[in-house]
């Protein structure tokens, strides 16, 4: 058997296959986490879960169509709306105590749902801008791209401003870490799409789908491992009490 790099197939596969072997990597690792701590695990479980049936989807070529001449894999868009979501809720359950220790329930609970709010509204508005006529593209284009420079804004400004308030610094300064780590990769996406056939064709279909492959895996895998090692050291740190979660623990 042959490898061929400069195939968009090979590309998907390494996906699929990256996504799967980073679940068996993410699922070890959450067996070690306490009982207490291992929603901070499945949740990063279930996105590169979602990530590997999707990249298998899109090896597969299920839910591929054709959109002003090039190919458009609906199976993305399905990805990312199931799994930036989580991968928020991810964030905002290391950055902020539970809602059930919190002072300020309806603060965290508010700021969890604007941000899926205009999450979504960042995909949906990007899946516009991919299918309509090229003429009508900018408008859909700009709406996701506002709606990201809001969620970064939210994540650095007010989440972040709650966490050093309401969290030890050991805490929000894990926060802060895993959100620079991951909104530098996001701003990349809007990028990838403007280059590649969604909008400028500047690189090709090959291309596109190696830059997207390797941003997913970073995003998905990467930050799952990043978070829950972080996790762990945190625990090591914060030494919490029985039936206390870390983050719990953490809370000044
Ligand atoms: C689109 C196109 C329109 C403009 C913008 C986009 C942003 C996409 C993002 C995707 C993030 C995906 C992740 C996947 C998980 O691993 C829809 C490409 C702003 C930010 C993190």
């Amino acid at each position: 058997m042959s490898i061929n790099l400069d195939t968009v197939s090979y590309w998907l596969a390494f996906g699929a296959i990256g996504m799967s072997l980073g679940s068996l990597a993410i699922l070890a690792l959450t067996s070690k986490l306490r009982d207490e701590d291992r929603h901070h695990g499945y949740v990063a479980l279930a996105i590169t879960l979602v990530a590997a049936t999707s990249y298998f989807a899109m090896w597969q070529n299920v839910g591929d169509i054709t959109v002003n001449g090039h190919t458009l894999q609906l199976a993305r868009y399905i990805d990312w709306t199931i799994t930036t979501p989580l991968l928020l809720f991810s964030l905002l359950a290391v950055g902020l105590p539970s809602i059930r220790s919190s002072k300020s329930a309806w603060t965290t609970g508010g700021l969890l749902v604007a941000l899926i709010g205009l999450d979504v509204f960042m995909i949906a508005t990007g899946l516009i801008a991919s299918v309509v006529n090229t003429d009508q593209q900018m408008p859909w284009y700009v709406f996701s791209c506002l709606a990201l420079v809001v969620i970064t804004l939210l994540l650095y400004n007010t989440v972040y401003k709650l966490s050093k308030k309401l969290l030890k610094p050991a805490a929000s300064r894990l926060y802060i870490n895993l959100t620079v780590f991951l909104t530098i990769l996001w701003v990349a996406y809007p990028i990838v799409w403007i280059l590649g056939g969604t909008g400028t064709s500047t690189i090709t279909n090959v291309s596109e789908n190696m830059a997207y492959a390797i941003l997913d895996i970073t995003a998905k895998v990467g930050f799952g491992l990043l978070l829950i090692a972080g996790l762990m050291d945190l625990t090591g740190k914060i030494k919490p009490k029985k039936d206390v979660s870390t983050i719990d623990a953490s809370a000044k």
